[in-house]
């Protein structure tokens, strides 16, 4: 799926800005036709997501409308008008001019449907957007049917982050020609010095016409002609010396494809690659074959008032905070962050653990609604990898994050095994390219864990487990991940280890919850992973505050395993891992 791009031939009208808006928790909007006008809106800003912009929608997880009118640019007339929206979390259906055009389930990734039909003009067309995100046992993530597995808190999910609603992505209006370029994949490899780039393009209308690459080098562009047929087309590309992608280097190299009739050009989009590959071989991770480490964090889009919205200037100063900490990666915990993030880790040199919103899963209600996670978590799979394959920055898949065998599943792993398996074994199909793991808790099974093409665990020793007892916490954790490794062979990635301190607080010796000894924990995890190459991640559970549901373990509402507060200012841990990984 191509981010829409403005350029000779194609045009975006961002929808970002005020839309009316308006809760239907009696759910009548659509028989009385709120598609066409609200009865009594109110303004709200998009992206953000709706929960912290008035008082009585923060524990809203109903049904809610949208809308906005707009006029289509009368220059656009004979183009495809597409509309595409960031996310809706999670349910959404959307009204053109007061006609039905579709609908899409799921929240963290992008839809978009084809308007042009139904766009006036001669005046202004309505948009409309019914969202909701109802916590049910068949979503994904889910929310649970057994009391024994939920967080216990409120909203009562299954999981550890507040449920966030809305438009919490840009809503963009564009155009582009009706004969287009729909798709394009990128595989990079390296010979010697030397980059291979193929490319593979999908046009619209199963062209049989021609195009051309062009790669711009900086000094002589390289260039290939594209031969479509039945609307696919095919080119290789060689560049002498190439310019690795690497984390202290992410050079990106633009890449034109144009469709042409003769001379003259009908479609044309440029992709910024980066040459690079990422393999595991034996018990190491190897970018552009030299191994490397992973230092950095589990994220969560999260930010006061915004809730999960796209915050432009959050997201830089991230970033920013992300290299003053000495960070190369992080994961999408526990979803796919925004187009957005993922195009500005290509730029800043970050390696992504790349995650699906299975966070919580369950295994102990029946077959059938299994059965329904298991599709709904492949179609997400697919979903994920189109937007995101053609991202330097994105080096792995992740399928899960801590599903774990209790429930009915309890002495029945083999029904989870063969779930993971199929998720595993459907990112690797769609993506032949990248490592594919999913990230298991102390009670995960390991039979499941093991299916992952790099062991990949959470695990809190010294927090929840020995709490108080960091130095016999980590001795313990080292034993358990020596047996794991020599059992599997592969390299291993702790994805979360952390513990919650309320910034401000003091203590000598160090005493749970102080900044003390979340510092003193994290250095006993480092300093016992550095005496194990295997040991090819670290990812700090969390980067910064974050808001969660209410709950006795949760003061605040915040989950403050943050090196950074919420605000972004940094904790005694987040200057302990500077000292560290900025010398490395
Ligand atoms: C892990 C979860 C993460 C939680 C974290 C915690 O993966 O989402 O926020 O624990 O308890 O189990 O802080």
């Amino acid at each position: 799926m191509l981010y829409p791009q403005q350029n000779a031939h194609r045009s975006i009208c961002d929808l970002s800005g005020f839309w009316s808006f308006q809760l239907d928790p009696q759910e009548i909007g659509e028989t009385e036709g709120w598609f066409r006008a609200l009865p009594a809106p109110r303004s709200i800003a998009v992206p953000a997501s709706w929960n912290e912009q008035f008082e009585d929608t923060r524990d809203y997880l109903g049904v809610a409308w949208y809308l906005r009118r707009i006029v289509v640019p009368p220059a656009w007339r004979g183009q495809r008008i597409m509309l595409r929206f960031g996310s809706a979390t999670y349910a959404a259906k959307v009204w053109i001019g007061g006609k039905p055009v579709g609908s899409h389930l799921g929240g963290h990734l992008p839809f978009e449907f084809d308007i042009s039909a139904l766009v006036s003009w001669d005046g202004p067309t309505t948009i409309a957007v019914q969202v909701e995100n109802k916590l049910s046992p068949t979503r994904v993530p889910p929310s649970a049917t057994n009391p024994e597995l939920t967080a216990n808190t409120f909203p009562d999910v299954t999981y550890d982050f507040f449920p966030y609603c809305g438009l919490d992505r840009p809503v963009l209006l564009y155009s582009r020609p009706p004969l287009h370029i729909a798709d394009a994949t990128v595989v990079t490899a390296i010979d010697g010095a030397d980059g291979a780039i193929d490319v593979t393009i999908t046009a619209s209308d199963k062209w049989n016409g021609r195009g051309a690459l062009r790669l711009e080098t900086g000094g002589d562009s390289l260039t290939a002609d594209l031969a479509f047929k039945n609307g696919t087309a095919q080119a290789s590309l060689r560049l002498r010396k190439a310019r690795l992608w690497r984390p202290d280097d992410p050079f990106l190299y633009p890449l034109t494809i144009a469709l042409k009739d003769g001379d003259s050009v009908r479609d044309a989009y440029t992709l910024d690659i980066g040459i690079r590959t990422i393999e595991v071989r034996g018990d190491q991770l190897l970018l552009n074959g030299q191994p490397i480490h992973l230092k950095g964090f589990g994220r969560h889009e999260d930010f006061p008032v915004h809730g999960r919205g796209l915050d432009l200037p959050v997201l830089i100063r991230d970033h920013a905070l992300l290299k003053w900490v000495g960070a190369n990666s992080y994961r999408t915990s526990h979803y796919p962050y925004s187009d957005e993030a993922m195009i500005l880790a290509d730029r800043e040199g970050f390696l992504i653990i790349d995650e699906i919103p299975a966070v919580g899963l369950l295994f102990d209600d029946g077959d059938k609604a299994v059965e329904t996670r298991l599709a709904i978590c492949k179609q997400q799979i697919a979903d994920l990898i189109a937007r995101d394959k053609n991202h330097p920055s994105v080096i792995m898949w992740s399928v899960a994050n801590e599903p774990s065998s209790r429930g009915a599943l309890r002495g029945n792993a083999d029904a989870g095994l063969e779930f993971f398996m199929e998720l595993l074994a459907h990112a690797r199909a769609q993506d032949r390219t990248r490592p594919a793991l999913l990230v298991g808790e102390q009670r995960t099974e390991r039979s499941w864990v093991a299916q992952s093409d790099v062991i990949t665990v959470n695990r809190y020793w010294g927090w929840y487990v020995l709490p108080g007892q960091i130095d016999k916490a980590v001795a313990q954790l080292a034993r358990e991940l020596d047996e794991l490794h020599a059992a599997t062979g592969k390299p291993v990635i702790i994805a979360e280890f952390g513990a919650d301190a309320v910034a401000g607080t003091h203590s000598e010796p160090p005493q749970m919850w102080t900044e003390e000894y979340q510092a003193a924990m994290l250095k006993a995890y480092l300093d016992m992973a550095a005496a194990r190459p295997w040991i090819v991640g670290l990812h700090v559970w969390n980067f910064a505050d974050f808001k969660t549901g209410q709950g006795t373990h949760r003061a605040l509402g915040i989950n403050h395993k943050g090196v950074f507060t919420r605000d972004r200012q940094p904790k005694m841990a987040a200057r302990f891992l500077r000292s560290q990984w900025r010398k490395e």
